[in-house]
C-alpha cells in the first residue's frame, strides 16, 4: 500500500511493521519497491538491546533480514543516534536511484527521549550531470547511426523526463522501445514513434534491435531479463549506450560503447543539446519509422481482435473490456498478469501517470498498491486489474479500502489458476497438454466474490462476453465511495511463456 502510495503521489511513503515477524512478512513488499525504485521508510521495531544476545521472541537480526533487498539498514542504539539514522534513511531513500530503507529501532530507544533536530531538510536533489565529453561521444555515435534505437526505462518517468525522450526520439526519427517488465509509461502509448516495450528474453530483445546499428539506453539495467532464450540480446556489432543513475548498472551485462552516469533528465537535455536542430535524414527516418509503427500496431491490434472469439471470457475479452471502460486520465495499476496482455494492443493508451505495473515479481503487490494509490490521488478514478491467484495475496487490503471508504474498481480476471506458470511450464517443456500439479485453483473452486464481500467491498460477477461493458460500467458506478470489484471468469489458455532450458 506505501509502494501504491510513493508511486502515485511521488513521494516517499512510511510503512510501520511489527519487529522480526513484521519484517518477515514484509520482506516481499520491500522486494517488490527495491525492483521498482520506489522510495519507502520501512520503520520496524526491534526487542530492548538488552535482551537481545538471549534470542528473544520477536527480536533477532532484523538487518541481516533485510540487508540483501533494502537500499539501506539502520539499528541506532541511542536517541541522539535514532535522530541521525531516520536524516540518513530519508535522505538514502529519495535519492536517485531511490529504493526502500529499513530502520529497526530497539524498544528501548523507542522509549527513551526523543532526538533533537530531528527535521528531515530537503532530499538531494538529482542534480547529477553526465561527463560532458562523453556526451558529446554519445550524440557523434548517435548522430553517425544509419537507424538508431532508443530503449527507455522507468528511469525516465522516474526523472520527470518523458518530454525531454520524445523530443530526442524526434530529434533522431527513432523508435523507442520500453524496457522489459516496465512499471511505468517511458513515452505515451500512442505516441508515434513509441515501438512498445520489450519482451524479458534475449532473442526477442535482439530480433527488435537487429535492425538498428546505435541503441540507446536510458534510466534501465541492460537487460533485466526473465528467462533463458538462446543467444545475446544484443545483436553483433550493435553499439551501446546506455545511461543510467545507478553507476552500478553501467557496464554490468553489456558494457557500452558509451557509458552515461547522470539524471536522465539532465542528460538527455545536454544530449539535445549536444545534437543540435534536426537534419534532413533524421526527418525522412522519422517518416519511415512512423510509417513502420503504425503498420505493426495495425497487425498487433488485429492478432489481439482474433482472439476476442471463441467460447466464454477469453483472456483478451477481458483486456478489451478494461481497454474500452478505462479513460485517457484514470489510473490503472496492473497485475493481472496473462489476462492484461493484449491490453497494449487493444488501444488501452496510456500516458505517464495513468499507468503503474507489477516489476518486483513478488505477487500480491498490485491490490495494496492501488489502494495506496487511490488515496494519494483522490481526484483520479483508480482501476486494480488482478488475477485470481494473486488476488489471494494482498486481499486484506480491500479490508482497509472499504474502512477508509476508499473509491476503488477492482476487475479480477478470474481464470481459477495460475495461468503463466502453465504458460511457462509450457515454454520450457514444449508440451501444451501436460497437466501441472497445483497450479489450479478449483477442487475446491474458491468462493471469489464470497471472500470479496468477506472484505466489505460489493462485488459482481460475470460470465458471458456480451455483459462485459454494462458490468464494467457498472463497477465503475459502484467504486464512487469505497471498493468494488467484478469477477471476471475467464477461459482459455494464454500462449506459451519463454524457451526450453539448452
Ligand atoms: C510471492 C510469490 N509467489 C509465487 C510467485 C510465482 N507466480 C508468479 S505468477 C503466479 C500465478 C499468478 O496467478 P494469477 O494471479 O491468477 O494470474 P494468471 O497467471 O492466472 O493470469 C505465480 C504463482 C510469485 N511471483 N510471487
Ligand atoms: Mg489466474
Amino acid at each position: 500500500m506505501a509502494d501504491g502510495y510513493a508511486q502515485a503521489s511521488g513521494q516517499l511513503a512510511v510503512a510501520n511493521v511489527h519487529v522480526q515477524p513484521g519484517i518477515a512478512n514484509a520482506l516481499s513488499g520491500i522486494l517488490n519497491a527495491a525492483r521498482t525504485r520506489v522510495p519507502l521508510l520501512v520503520t520496524v521495531g526491534q526487542q530492548v538491546s538488552g535482551l537481545l544476545a538471549t534470542e528473544p521472541f520477536l527480536g533477532g537480526d532484523v538487518l541481516g533480514m533485510a540487508r540483501p533487498l533494502a537500499k539501506a539498514v539502520f539499528e541506532p542504539t541511542t536517541g541522539e543516534a535514532l535522530g541521525h539514522d531516520v536524516r540518513a534513511a530519508i535522505d538514502i531513500a529519495l535519492t536517485p536511484p531511490r529504493g526502500p530503507v529499513v530502520l529497526s529501532i530497539p524498544l528501548d530507544v523507542q522509549a527513551g527521549s526523543a532526538p533533537a533536530g530531528a527535521d528531515a531538510r530537503d532530499p538531494l536533489p538529482a542534480t547529477r550531470e553526465p561527463a560532458p565529453d562523453r556526451v558529446q561521444a554519445a550524440a557523434r555515435l548517435l548522430e553517425q547511426a544509419r537507424s538508431p534505437v532508443l530503449i527507455a526505462g522507468d528511469g525516465v518517468a522516474d526523472a520527470h523526463a518523458v518530454s525531454a525522450l520524445g523530443h530526442l526520439a524526434e530529434r533522431l526519427g527513432a523508435p523507442v522501445f520500453g524496457e522489459p517488465m516496465a512499471a511505468r509509461v517511458a513515452l505515451a502509448w500512442n505516441h508515434p514513434l513509441w515501438a512498445g516495450q520489450l519482451q524479458p528474453f534475449g532473442d526477442e530483445i535482439r530480433r527488435a534491435l537487429e535492425p538498428h546499428d546505435v541503441a540507446f539506453a536510458i534510466g534501465m539495467p541492460v537487460f533485466r531479463l526473465f528467462g533463458h532464450s538462446p543467444g545475446a540480446p544484443l545483436p553483433e556489432g550493435i553499439r551501446l549506450v546506455h545511461a543510467e543513475v545507478d553507476p552500478h548498472e553501467v557496464g554490468k551485462n553489456h558494457r557500452p560503447q558509451v557509458g552515461l552516469v547522470g539524471d536522465p533528465g539532465r542528460t538527455l537535455r545536454s544530449l539535445l543539446e549536444a545534437l543540435g536542430p534536426r537534419d534532413a535524414a533524421s526527418a525522412d527516418r522519422s517518416r519511415v519509422v512512423r510509417r513502420q509503427i503504425a503498420e505493426r500496431r495495425r497487425r498487433a491490434r488485429r492478432a489481439a481482435v482474433a482472439q476476442l472469439g471463441g467460447p466464454g471470457i477469453p483472456p483478451a475479452a477481458f483486456a478489451s473490456a478494461v481497454a474500452s471502460s478505462v479513460g485517457p486520465n484514470d489510473l490503472v495499476v496492473d497485475e493481472a498478469v496473462t489476462s492484461g496482455r493484449a491490453l497494449r494492443a487493444l488501444i488501452c493508451s496510456r500516458r505517464p501517470g495513468t499507468w503503474l505495473a507489477h516489476r518486483g515479481s513478488a505477487l500480491g503487490w498490485g491490490l495494496p498498491a492501488a489502494v495506496g494509490a487511490a488515496m494519494a490521488r483522490p481526484g483520479q478514478r483508480v482501476m486494480s486489474l488482478h488475477g485470481d491467484g494473486g488476488l489471494l495475496f494482498g486481499i486484506s487490503a480491500l479490508w482497509t479500502a472499504a474502512r477508509e471508504r476508499t473509491p476503488l474498481a477492482l476487475a479480477v480476471a478470474d481464470n481459477r489458476g495460475y495461468e503463466i506458470l502453465r504458460a511457462g511450464l509450457e515454454g520450457l517443456t514444449g508440451s501444451a497438454e501436460a497437466e501441472w500439479p497445483g497450479l489450479r485453483l478449483d477442487e475446491p473452486e474458491l468462493d471469489l466474490p464470497g471472500l470479496i464481500r468477506a472484505h466489505g467491498a460489493t462485488v459482481e460477477q460475470v460470465d458471458h462476453k456480451g455483459a462485459l461493458g454494462d458490468a464494467f460500467s457498472d463497477l465503475w458506478e459502484r467504486s464512487v465511495d469505497g471498493p468494488a470489484a467484478l469477477v471476471v471468469r475467464v477461459s482459455g489458455r494464454t500462449p506459451r511463456v519463454g524457451h526450453p532450458l539448452p
